[in-house]
């Protein structure tokens, strides 16, 4: 009987704004509990808990039009605790994205569009892919850098580029390394559109954070240059709202909110503990639930019909919005039609015309570079024509030959400009960039030593996931950097890194297939590419005698083939040991052993070649020897277990780099011993 009285006032024909309020607030419980009571599996505590945030963000602050997710002007939204994907996905369907109620009740089964984790790409108004903690605050900064960046470039009177971008996040989120270090990269950076809330429900999977978690977040925060707030309940809207306003009107520092939740909100027995984190509440519980927080309906799913309708004034609202912006941009347009054009160019993704014949043609003049000041020629040789290219290093810019000769460092002071300092901060640089390429307009680079790589591995994987478009540049590749020893010498990184599915791993022989490797970076738009680069210098090879390095687009190619007659072994190998194979394969000559060699700069692109061309290459039952300076573990592939690899399966040492070719048998002599073994 209580239970139907304290239900009326959702049946009375016209509601209170606060009673309107609550029940679009419980249309997100509501759901939420239920898509994981049906999925059976998820986390419905969070989004029970933060039901009030996303309803205000979604409908009150932020400026979007769910009936087109990718309006270039549209503030982005990142829910970096991915697994509360309920409260992102209850929202898009409730303000009317492509996203339908029978989306919801698929909650993470097969082909749904509403994954266990918000997957960039899969579902209309998820702008990143989350789940790994702390990943999407450097999405989030990454987004608000290239928005900076566009502003200060394209707007004029009216300003075309400005919006907001949003994150929220977990206690997981600001416990993890990589969220602290985008966040002092942001707060260096005083990106003043980003603001961001922290959910401090003091709830984690193992129990209370004071388990583990004595932070004082908001200090720390304040001590990256953020702006912090803290909201003592986030079901007291006013005062949301109030936080909210004061954010946006801080425009010269990022701004937190730390808002103080109750996981599981409403669940009589599991409100405020960690079982209401990642499970289903139950049947019984959910029935309580609904009771206790007077859910007028006990039915699965249930949305009070005005709150649908509340919600959904939003594709009206997001529709004006953009219809706005779009005049606006069409009176930019006329009074700056050129910078207009290049916005829409950006925008598009699109290269501007003439920008290949500025790739460098390398000759015997320029001797014998490393691949690393080759890339760095490269580099700044076609900047002035891929203007979108931006980028820099993890404080390495002098070693790895990534800076823009005479452009400006993007600072606070100046976001126009292109050279970035990401500081030593690896991680936080990989999730940056991911927010970059996200948002668009910009393609990233952003370069380390290649052992560093291991440093930045999530925010790669994430990157190959979601089909970026980011650029690496790995030097010092290989024990050929010498004397740093064998904490600086990659070893297995590049098997790992080829290893990552739809990532491009790139490791150039010469100057001229550096120049080749830039090339494919720049125009392979599905995913990332990792160029690797030595930093000892490499022999000049001349493309008159050997084959031209436009072979680098297939992946692999005959640099050197046998004279007098077929080869009777392959040998392959990539960058700095091609110059080893070469000289193999002239005492092999001289020995009467026809011997072919194959540069494999890029194992990817050769795999994705036909069948007849890889035959080519690598003709059926002629053995195969492969030598790289790495572990031999992506190479058996190739080799076959009737081929020898050789390569490194143990650290490096600290010595000149000749004197550990030597010791490590990284030699001619060793390959021709193989091929010997091999051909015998
Ligand atoms: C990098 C990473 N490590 C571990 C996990 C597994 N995991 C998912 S949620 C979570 C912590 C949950 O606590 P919190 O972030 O406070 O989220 P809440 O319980 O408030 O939803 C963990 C460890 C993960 N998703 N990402």
């Amino acid at each position: 009987m209580l239970y139907a009285a304290s239900v009326l006032f959702y049946f009375s024909s016209v509601m209170t704004q606060a009673e309107l309020d609550l029940a679009c607030i419980d249309a997100i419980r509501v759901l939420s509990m239920d898509a994981v009571q049906q999925a059976d599996s998820g986390h419905p505590g969070t989004p029970m808990a933060l039901a009030p945030l996303a309803y205000t963000l979604f409908t009150k602050h932020m400026r979007h039009n769910p009936t087109d997710p990718k309006w270039a002007n549209r503030d982005r939204f990142v829910l970096s605790c991915g697994h509360a994907s309920m409260l992102l996905y209850s929202a898009l369907y409730l303000t009317g994205y492509d996203l339908s109620l029978d989306d919801i009740k698929a909650f993470r089964q097969w082909g749904s569009k509403t994954p266990g984790h918000p997957e960039y790409g899969h579902t209309p108004g998820v702008e990143t892919t989350t789940g790994p903690l702390g990943q999407g605050v450097g999405n989030a900064i990454g987004m608000a850098v290239a928005e900076a960046h566009l502003a200060a470039l394209f707007n004029k009177t009216p300003a075309v580029i400005d919006h907001h971008t949003w994150f929220i996040c977990s206690d997981g989120d600001v416990m993890e390394g990589v969220a602290a270090e985008a966040a002092s990269f942001a707060g260096h950076l005083k990106l003043g559109k980003l603001i961001g809330f922290y959910d401090d429900n003091n709830i984690t999977i193992e129990g209370d954070t004071s388990l583990t978690f004595g932070d004082d977040t908001g200090k720390r925060f304040e001590a990256y240059g953020w702006h912090v707030q803290h909201v003592a309940d986030v079901n007291d809207l006013t005062a949301l709202d109030a936080a909210i306003a004061e954010a946006k009107r801080v425009t010269d520092k990022p701004s937190l909110v730390i808002v103080k939740s109750h996981i599981g909100y409403g669940s009589p027995h599991k409100q405020d503990t960690a079982e209401a984190h990642g499970a289903p509440l139950g049947a019984d519980e959910i029935k309580l639930t609904k009771e206790n927080l007077k859910i007028p309906s006990l039915e699965p799913f249930y949305v009070a019909p005005d709150a649908l309708v509340c919600w959904r004034k939003q594709r009206d609202v997001g529709a004006k919005q953009q219809g706005e912006w779009n005049e606006t941009f069409a009176t930019y347009k006329k009074a700056n039609p050129e910078l207009a054009a290049e916005l829409e160019r950006r925008l598009a993704g699109k290269m501007q015309d003439g920008w290949e014949a500025l790739l460098p043609t390398f000759t015997a003049q320029n001797g014998n570079i490393a691949s690393r000041a080759a890339s760095g020629m490269v580099l700044n040789a076609i900047a002035p024509k891929v203007p979108e290219l931006i980028g820099g290093s993890a404080d390495l810019a002098g070693s790895t030959n990534t800076i823009i000769k005479g452009a400006p460092s993007f600072a606070a002071e100046n976001y126009a400009g292109r050279n970035f300092h990401f500081g030593i901060r690896e991680h936080g640089m990989g999730a940056v960039m991911n927010g970059m390429a996200l948002h668009g307009g910009v393609t990233p680079y952003g370069a380390t030593f290649l052992i560093f790589s291991d440093y930045m591995r999530p925010s790669v994987r994430l990157a190959s996931l979601m089909h970026q478009h980011v650029i690496y540049v790995y030097t010092h590749d290989s024990i050929g950097l010498g004397e740093d020893g064998p904490t600086h010498q990659p070893i297995e990184q590049l098997s790992t890194l080829r290893a990552i599915p739809n990532m491009m791993v790139i490791r150039p022989a010469d100057a001229s297939e550096t120049a080749e490797a830039w090339r494919i970076a720049l125009t392979h738009r599905t995913g990332p590419v990792a160029l690797v680069l030595t930093r000892q210098k490499l022999d000049f090879l001349d493309r008159s005698v050997y084959a031209p390095a436009s072979g680098v687009t297939k992946g692999a190619y005959v640099l050197s083939d046998s004279a007098n007659g077929a080869p009777q072994v392959v040998v392959i190998a990539t960058g700095s040991e091609i110059g080893i194979a070469l000289k193999a394969q002239k005492t092999l000559a001289e020995q009467g052993v026809r011997a072919r060699v194959v540069s494999m700069p890029s194992m990817e692109l050769f795999e994705q070649q036909d069948e007849a061309y890889r035959e080519s290459v690598l003709p059926k039952g002629v053995k195969r020897v492969s030598i790289e300076a790495g572990a031999t573990m992506s190479w058996y592939k190739w080799v076959g277990h009737e081929g020898v690899a050789i390569g490194l399966d143990h650290f490096g040492a600290s010595a000149p780099y000749q004197e550990l070719y030597k010791q490590f048998g990284l030699t001619p002599d060793h390959v021709v011993s193989a091929v010997t073994s091999v051909v015998a």
